[in-house]
């Protein structure tokens, strides 16, 4: 790569290994549809959609013309008591996709400021309506939720809590994950086993009194965490315990939103509508930063009381709604429509799934599991080396099959583009295998 290595220096990169990176740096300078290109003109294939982000691909010529034209027309206006037309147009756009019901749409920048905008809709909502006394949160093992503290709190990934765990929320308790590779290894699609594992809500209505509890928060497939879908029905459970009980059910979508499971949101292919959907990456296919909160009528109504002058949540950010965010989430919610991207996605899983569970005979592999397009491949740690062959595979894939792959720890991850090409699926998962063959 050509950039030079003492401009790197100043860089602190977000959760990477600085000093292996800086000593072998991986650097793109440009995108076109499915690839990416370096510096020196090398072409990789993008095996991730970005970060979960860019199901469209990059750089699709409607969404960077809608940027460009927004930028030069209004750049930024104020977002506290003024807005754009293009965030209300958008927010309108997004609520008419979401499911019956989810009718309100709050703006944030990123997914970790949805999940505390969110977080803090549902400790609002409650108290509105006299319970204020409903303010524990409920988590599960293994989700993530993002960086900032509330996301921070309810999220289950040790090593993202680990150092700040004196800083962690108060009052929050954790499902147990539902990854269970004795009893589901190698599950096409949703595992069989552990359904009875949304009893756990029950549990902690049961020590807590539920009439303390002020939502419950989940991913509907696990990503992060290496790509962990739900047992039939577990969702559908969550969703019964936390209306016994007055909870809130809040669906953490900002990977399964915008097509990534075949449909515009992941409550629409589990046929579970929670009360808060929290979204982000496909908002604006990663183009700019953007993130937003749908809620249900019954949540934005029970804040829309008292004097009609008043600031009803006072909670927003500087960026909340920006003019050229909100234009690239219209274009990409046009690509979405027009080029029925959804639909493409839900054509492409059972070539992926095939795909993916071709390397259940490869060596080091103990599970494969995917849904959607979303997927991974776990291979077992080196002994006394956690997370050496993951590493080793995608800096392989990266130098010498010229395939940007996505690994947490041994866990491989993939996330294709919602319009991949058959053959280019195919060939990228041929070169991720050569790179297994040679991995010790
Ligand atoms: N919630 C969920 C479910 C996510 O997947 C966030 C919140 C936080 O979003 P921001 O925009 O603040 O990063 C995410 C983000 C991976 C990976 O390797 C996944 C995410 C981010 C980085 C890496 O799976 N998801
Ligand atoms: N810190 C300071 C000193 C600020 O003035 C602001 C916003 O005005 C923030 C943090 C929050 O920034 P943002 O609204 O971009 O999240």
């Amino acid at each position: 790569m050509t950039t030079a290595a003492s401009n790197l220096d100043a860089y602190w990169m977000p959760f990477t290994a600085n000093r292996d990176f800086k000593a072998n740096p991986r650097v793109i300078s440009g995108a076109s549809g499915h690839y990416y290109t370096t510096d020196d003109g090398v072409k990789l294939y993008d095996t991730f959609s970005g970060l979960w982000t860019s199901g469209i691909g990059h750089c699709h010529p409607k969404i960077v013309e809608a940027v460009q034209q927004q930028v030069a027309k209004l750049d930024y206006c104020m977002s506290f008591q003024v807005t754009n037309n293009k965030a209300i147009e958008l927010a309108d756009r997004v609520t008419k996709m979401a499911p019956d019901g989810i009718d309100h749409c709050f703006f944030t920048n990123s997914g970790s400021e949805s999940v505390d905008t969110a977080l803090k809709i549902a400790l609002g909502y409650h108290r509105a309506r006299g319970e204020g006394n409903r303010s524990r949160l409920i988590g599960r093992e293994k989700g993530y939720h993002g960086v900032n503290f509330g996301g921070m709190s309810v999220g289950g990934i040790v090593p993202n809590r680990k150092i700040f765990s004196t800083a962690l929320l108060p009052g929050v308790d954790h499902l147990r994950h539902t990854l269970d590779i004795e009893r589901n290894a190698f599950s096409r699609g949703l595992p069989k086993h552990g359904a009875e594992l949304a009893e756990d809500l029950e549990r902690l209505c049961a020590l807590h009194d539920g009439s303390n509890i002020a939502a419950v928060i989940v991913e509907p497939v696990a990503g992060s965490a290496g790509v962990i879908p739900p047992p039939p029905g577990y969702l559908q459970r969550l969703r019964e315990i936390c209306d016994q009980h007055g909870i809130l059910l809040i669906f953490d979508e900002v990977i399964a939103a915008f097509g990534r499971l075949g449909t515009p949101f992941g409550a629409h292919r589990f046929g579970v509508t929670p009360d808060i959907i929290t979204t982000a990456k496909g908002l604006t296919n990663g183009v700019i930063p953007m993130g937003a909160v749908l809620v249900r009528d019954t949540v934005y109504d029970a804040f829309m009381q008292g004097p009609p002058n008043m600031v009803e949540i006072f909670h927003g950010y500087t960026y909340s709604g920006h003019p050229v965010a909100a234009a690239a989430g219209l274009a990409s919610m046009d690509v979405y429509e027009e080029e029925g991207i959804f639909e493409q996605s839900a054509a492409l899983e059972q070539q992926f799934e095939d795909l993916l569970h071709s390397f259940a005979d490869q060596k080091h592999v103990i599970d494969v599991r995917n849904f959607g397009l979303m997927g991974a491949i776990e291979m077992a740690p080196r002994d006394g080396a956690p997370g050496a062959r993951g590493g080793e595979a995608h800096k392989k894939c990266f130098w010498d099959e010229k395939l940007v792959i996505r690994n947490g720890m041994d866990i491989l991850q993939f996330s294709p583009f919602l319009n991949s090409k058959p053959d280019e699926m195919e060939q990228s998962f041929a070169a991720v295998r050569r790179v297994l063959d040679s991995i010790e």
